[in-house]
C-alpha cells in the first residue's frame, strides 16, 4: 500500500502545486522527504518572507500555492504576512508540521496546541486530519477551500502520519469549480439603470486585475465612455493610470470618497469592497442623490458594506452581460494623458524623479511591487502603467510584503521584468528575501528609497494632531552593505543621471539600488 506521503505528493503534483515556499523544522521533515523531481522547494529565512513570496507568486500565477511552515512558532511568524494575503484574496495552502499524535495532548515541545484555532480568523478554513487515512482528503479540502474562497487555508499534520500506509484514495481527483453568473433579470436591470443614469461612474477594485479582467474593464469603460476611479487602498491596478477616462485612486476616507464622487447619480463598483477605508474622515458614505451598486464574488464583502446595493456575482460575467446589452457611446478623448514634469528635490532626489526614471528606463511590461508609503501621489503622477499585472501593493497595509513579494512575482512571471520599489522602513520587515533572491538567482531589481524616516507616520501624526511621538526616525541604515551580506550586488546613487545609467542595465540576477530621497506626503 502507498504511504500517505506518496499519495499527498502525487496529488499535489497533479494539481500543479509543485513550487513549495517554506522554512522547515523537525515536524516538517517527514513530509519533505522524497519529494519527486518535479517539485521546487523555495527556502525563505523567515516565515513572514515565506508567505510574502508565496503571496506574490500566487498573485503572479493566479494559482493556489503550497506553503510549508514550522509548527506553531513558524505559523505565528507567518501571521502578519497572512493579513495581506487575506485581502489580496490569495489562495495560499498553508501546511504546518504537528508533533506525533501521541505527543500533542501532553504538549511535548513543538506540539501545536489547538492548531485549528491558531490561524483563525485569518485562514478561511483550517483543519487537522482525524487520522492518518484522512490526510489526503484533508489536503484536498485545504486546496479546494483556498480556490473556492480565494483565501488562505491552514492544515496541521502530525508528522507520524506521513509514513502510514493506506489505501489509495480515488476521491482526490474530484473537480471543484466556481460559477457565479448573475441571472438575465439582474443583468437587464443593471443595464437599464446604467443606460438611464444621468452621470454614472465606474469604480474598479484590485480584484479586476487579479481575475484577469483588466482589458475587459478597459473595453467596457471605453464602450460606454465611463469615467473610472480606482477603489480606495488598491493592492492591484485595474485600469491604465494615464488613460483619458482614468480619474485617479479614490482617497481612503469616508467623507473624502463622497466628495470625489459628488455629481454622479450611479456608482457601479466592480471587484472591490465598498470601501477599504483607512484614515478616519467622517462624512456621508455617498454624495447626495447617488446610488451605488457593488458587484463582488465575496459574500462577506457584500454583507458588510455600509451602503448601496450588492450583487454577488462574477465581475467578468457582469462585464460581458453589460457589454452585450448596452450600445456604444460616442468615444471622448482617446490620447493617453502625459505625465507632468517630475518635481525635483533640494538635498536629495525627489521620489518623483526616481519614478520618472523608472518610467523612462524600464520596459513597458515591467511589474512593480511597491511598498513605499509616503510616496503614493508621487507614484501615480509619474507612472504610466498600461498592462495587466503591473502593480502589487500589500493588501492589508502590513509591511514586509514588498521585498518577498517582488521575489515571488519574479518567480511567477519569468518573462517579465520585476522591480520592487521599497521604502527604507518597509525593507527591514522582509529583508531576508534578499538571500532567497540571491540563492535562486531571481532577476529582480530592488529600488530602496532612503529618506531616513517612517514618512507616512509623520504624515499621519500631523493628521491626528500627535506630532510629538517617538519611534519614527530610522537613520544609519545602509542597504547596499546589507545586500552585499546577503549576496546581492548593490549600489548607492545620489544623482538622477547615475540612476538612469544604473536602471538602463539589464540584470541577470537580483540587484539593489539605494537612492537617497526627500520626504514627501502620501
Ligand atoms: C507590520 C507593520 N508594522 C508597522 C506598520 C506601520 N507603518 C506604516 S507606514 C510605516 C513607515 C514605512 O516607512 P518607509 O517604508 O520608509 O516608507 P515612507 O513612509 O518613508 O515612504 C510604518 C512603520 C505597518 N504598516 N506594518
Amino acid at each position: 500500500m502507498p504511504t500517505v506521503r506518496r499519495i499527498a505528493h502525487e496529488f499535489l503534483e497533479r494539481r500543479g502545486l509543485t513550487t513549495i515556499f517554506g522554512n522547515p523544522g523537525s515536524n516538517e521533515l517527514p513530509f519533505l522527504a522524497g519529494l519527486p523531481d518535479g517539485f521546487t522547494y523555495v527556502l525563505g529565512l523567515h516565515e513572514g518572507v515565506v508567505v510574502g513570496m508565496a503571496d506574490g507568486y500566487a498573485q503572479a500565477t493566479g494559482r493556489p500555492v503550497l506553503v510549508n511552515l514550522h509548527a506553531a512558532a513558524g505559523s505565528g511568524n507567518a501571521m502578519g504576512a497572512l493579513t495581506n494575503a487575506v485581502y489580496s484574496r490569495s489562495p495560499l495552502v498553508l501546511t504546518a508540521g504537528q508533533q506525533v499524535r501521541s505527543a500533542i495532548g501532553l504538549e511535548a515541545m513543538l506540539a501545536n496546541v489547538d492548531a485549528t484555532q491558531l490561524m483563525r480568523p485569518l485562514a478561511g478554513w483550517s483543519g487537522e486530519p482525524s487520522c492518518p487515512g484522512d490526510v489526503p482528503r484533508s489536503l484536498a479540502q485545504a486546496v479546494f477551500e483556498a480556490e473556492l474562497q480565494r483565501r488562505p487555508t491552514y492544515l496541521s499534520v502530525p508528522y507520524d502520519d506521513w509514513s502510514a500506509e493506506i489505501d489509495d484514495n480515488p476521491v482526490l481527483d474530484r473537480t471543484v469549480r466556481r460559477g457565479l453568473s448573475p441571472d438575465e433579470g439582474q443583468l437587464d436591470d443593471l443595464a437599464r439603470r446604467l443606460d438611464t443614469a444621468r452621470n454614472p461612474v465606474l469604480v474598479l477594485g484590485g480584484d479586476i486585475d487579479t481575475l484577469g479582467l483588466f482589458e475587459r474593464a478597459v473595453s467596457f469603460a471605453e464602450h460606454r465612455a465611463l469615467p473610472v476611479w480606482v477603489a480606495p487602498s488598491p493592492h492591484r491596478l485595474p485600469f491604465p493610470n494615464r488613460h483619458p477616462l482614468f480619474r485617479g485612486v479614490l482617497p481612503a476616507g469616508i467623507g473624502s470618497v463622497s466628495a470625489e464622487l459628488d455629481g454622479h447619480d450611479l456608482v457601479l463598483v466592480l471587484g472591490a469592497p465598498v470601501f477599504r477605508y483607512h484614515q478616519h474622515v467622517p462624512g456621508p458614505f455617498l454624495p447626495e442623490g447617488a446610488t451605488l451598486v457593488q458587484v463582488t464574488d465575496d459574500p462577506g464583502e457584500a454583507a458588510r458594506a455600509p451602503m448601496g446595493e450588492s450583487l454577488v456575482a462574477s465581475a467578468g460575467a457582469v462585464l460581458d452581460g453589460l457589454l452585450a446589452r448596452l450600445p456604444a457611446r460616442e468615444p471622448g478623448e482617446t490620447a493617453f494623458v502625459p505625465n507632468p514634469a517630475a518635481a525635483t528635490g533640494e538635498r536629495a532626489l525627489h521620489p518623483e524623479q526616481v519614478f520618472a526614471a523608472l518610467r523612462e528606463t524600464q520596459p513597458a511590461d515591467t511589474a512593480y511591487v511597491v511598498e513605499s508609503t509616503s510616496t503614493n501621489s508621487a507614484w501615480w503622477r509619474q507612472m504610466d502603467l498600461r498592462r495587466p499585472g503591473s502593480y502589487f501593493w500589500p493588501a492589508a497595509g502590513g509591511l514586509g510584503f514588498g521585498m518577498p513579494a517582488a521575489v515571488g512575482v519574479a518567480m511567477g512571471l519569468p518573462g517579465r521584468p520585476v522591480v520592487g520599489v521599497i521604502g527604507d522602513g518597509s525593507a527591514n520587515y522582509g529583508i531576508t528575501a534578499l538571500w532567497t533572491a540571491a540563492r535562486y538567482r531571481v532577476p529582480v531589481t530592488f529600488v530602496i528609497l532612503r529618506n531616513g524616516t517612517y514618512g507616512a507616520l509623520r504624515w499621519f501624526a500631523d493628521l491626528l494632531g500627535t506630532t510629538d511621538v517617538p519611534g519614527t526616525e530610522i537613520p544609519g541604515l545602509d542597504f547596499a552593505a546589507i545586500a552585499a551580506g546577503y549576496g546581492v550586488p548593490a549600489t548607492t546613487v545620489s544623482d538622477v543621471d547615475d540612476l538612469h545609467a544604473q536602471l538602463k542595465t539589464t540584470p541577470t540576477g537580483p540587484r539593489l539600488i539605494q537612492v537617497d530621497t526627500e520626504l514627501t506626503t502620501p
